[in-house]
């Protein structure tokens, strides 16, 4: 059994109480390797490695990090297929899936943010004939990083690549449900040529971990991607510190689709929308809201779908979708099923916890539901349910859909269907959400403002918005 160790101070190290937590491995339920159950101590040896390395990795010249950050990618894709692998093994998600989006992704980010640091400009204001200023922009110290177990090295390396390009050394804490590309990752640090204590990872759970990292006062700034309920929590640990932070948090994601819209384009994006990675994506569609003229029609062909996608082995390739992250996870999605079931909602297809055969039958499967929901006051019209399960509503004006659209606590992206470009730009302007996308689904291009609006997150990142967040800008005036 493999036992995944801390990298701190550029070693390998045992967290210092000597506790361990199970990892269990969503395909078939096992424990198959065990990771630090790491608490204040360890996050604060960690901590201090970073905070020695800072001085020495701020002077860097931004050549030398952007350097290392591609030979650190190029590393990641000599072993995409151990990579794509393994998040599959830990995370449930089709091996494919991780070979085709995930791993890719996280070299990317790596290649993105090495360039972008050599394009950065610095802005000069001049004020009168002998007033000038210059705007200085550095990095703001440790940087601390929590991500989550969705996509768990595209995540992390989306924080740990902004930071450490522009001059941060980094804490990283990764969900305890998915370690394993983490651990990967802290094998290939030394060898990129990364300095010990540029980039240090400790593993555990958020409650000791995490806890220790927000509230550790040499930490100024913390970047965290999850739950809505877990930030409120990590943004009151942060504030006695003036932390710098950013959320990137849930969403509730509406998927409108007007009667001019291409049927075949809309039902199949639709589809991937709502259910790709078993619908554990930040991004994903959640609720579709539908004209009531092409309601029945759409329904049909989305159901029919819904039930064809493949739910099945992670490791075989033709698996659409695999297993949830845990067993508590798929209890969760459960009980919002149940309950929506409870309230009386028609559940049109799904909504059954899956049992595979073999080996698989203690692995945690359920499958794409889809539930008729009339308007948006039921429970599962409300909250993040972050698992394959959809609702499809009807509307009957623009203004009753925009209304739908909105009447969420969220605020994170939506996809709007239509031919008419006046319906398109006019939702894009009307519907309050970080990314609108038109007749297309999780189109990304890096450089854009990424981020969330309402409970769906504080901040913006990517591009430019990721290299200001990740440093501090400093004015200097000049009376010649
Ligand atoms: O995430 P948590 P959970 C949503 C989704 C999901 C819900 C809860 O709806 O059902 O959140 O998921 C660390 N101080 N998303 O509970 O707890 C934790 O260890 C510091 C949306 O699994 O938010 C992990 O590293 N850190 C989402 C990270 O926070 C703490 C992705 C995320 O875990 C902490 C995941 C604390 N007090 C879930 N408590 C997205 N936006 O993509 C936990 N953590």
């Amino acid at each position: 059994m493999e036992i995944i160790r801390n990298y701190i101070d550029g070693r390998s190290v045992e967290p210092r109480s000597g506790l361990y937590l199970d990892n269990v491995r969503p395909r078939d339920g096992t424990v198959y390797s065990r990771l630090p159950d790491s608490d204040a101590s360890d996050v604060a040896e960690a901590v201090a490695a970073a905070k020695r390395a800072f001085p020495e990795w701020k002077a860097k010249k931004r050549q030398e990090r952007a350097a290392i950050l591609q030979k650190l990618a190029n590393l990641i894709e000599g072993r995409l297929a151990q990579f794509a692998e393994a998040e599959s093994e830990d995370q449930g998600k089709p091996k494919t899936l991780a070979e085709r989006m995930d791993i890719p992704r996280a070299i990317e980010n790596f290649r993105f943010f090495a360039g972008a640091i050599l394009h950065q400009e610095e802005a000069a204001h001049q004020s009168t004939d002998s007033v000038f200023n210059y705007t200085l922009r550095e990095p703001v110290g440790v940087a601390g990083l929590i991500s989550p177990w969705n996509l768990p090295l595209y995540l992390l390396t989306w924080k740990l690549a902004p930071a450490l390009a522009t001059g941060n050394t980094v804490v990283a804490k990764p969900s305890e449900l998915t370690p394993m590309t983490a651990y990967l990752l802290t094998q290939l640090l030394t060898e990129a040529g990364l300095p010990p204590g540029v980039c240090n990872i400790v593993f555990g759970t958020g409650a000791r971990a995490g806890d220790a990292l927000v509230a550790h006062p040499d930490v100024p700034l913390i970047s965290f991607t999850g739950g809505t309920e877990t930030a409120s929590v990590i943004g009151q640990r942060a504030a006695p510190f003036y932390k710098k932070t950013s959320f990137e948090l849930g969403g509730k994601n509406p998927g409108l689709i007007f009667a001019d819209a291409d049927l075949d384009a809309a039902v199949a994006a639709s589809l991937r929308s709502a259910f790709l990675n078993q619908g554990e994506i930040c991004l994903c569609t959640s609720r579709l809201l539908i004209e009531a003229s092409i309601f029945d029609v759409f329904a049909t062909r989305f159901v029919a779908g819904a039930k064809a996608l493949k739910l099945g082995d992670p490791r075989q390739p033709d698996s659409f979708m695999g297993a949830l992250v845990s067993q508590g996870h798929r209890s969760k999605v459960a009980g919002f099923v149940a309950r929506a079931r409870e309230q009386g909602l028609q559940i049109l297809c799904g909504g059954e916890e899956v049992v595979l055969p073999g080996d698989l039958s203690k692995g945690f499967y359920y499958p794409p539901t889809v539930i008729l929901a009339p308007d948006a006051s039921p429970e599962i019209m409300q909250k993040e349910v972050f698992g394959p399960v959809v609702t499809l509503t009807p509307f009957r004006t623009y203004d009753e859909a925009i209304r739908l659209a909105n009447q969420t606590p969220y605020g994170l992206a939506t996809s709007i269907w239509t031919q008419n470009l006046n319906t398109a730009h006019r939702a894009a302007r009307d519907i309050q959400a970080g990314q609108i996308w038109i007749n297309t689904w999780m189109n990304r291009d890096l450089r854009v403002p990424f981020g969330g609006m309402k409970a769906s997150g504080i901040g913006r990142e990517g591009g430019r918005h990721s290299l200001e967040f990740y440093t501090e800008e400093k004015n200097v005036c000049i009376q010649i």
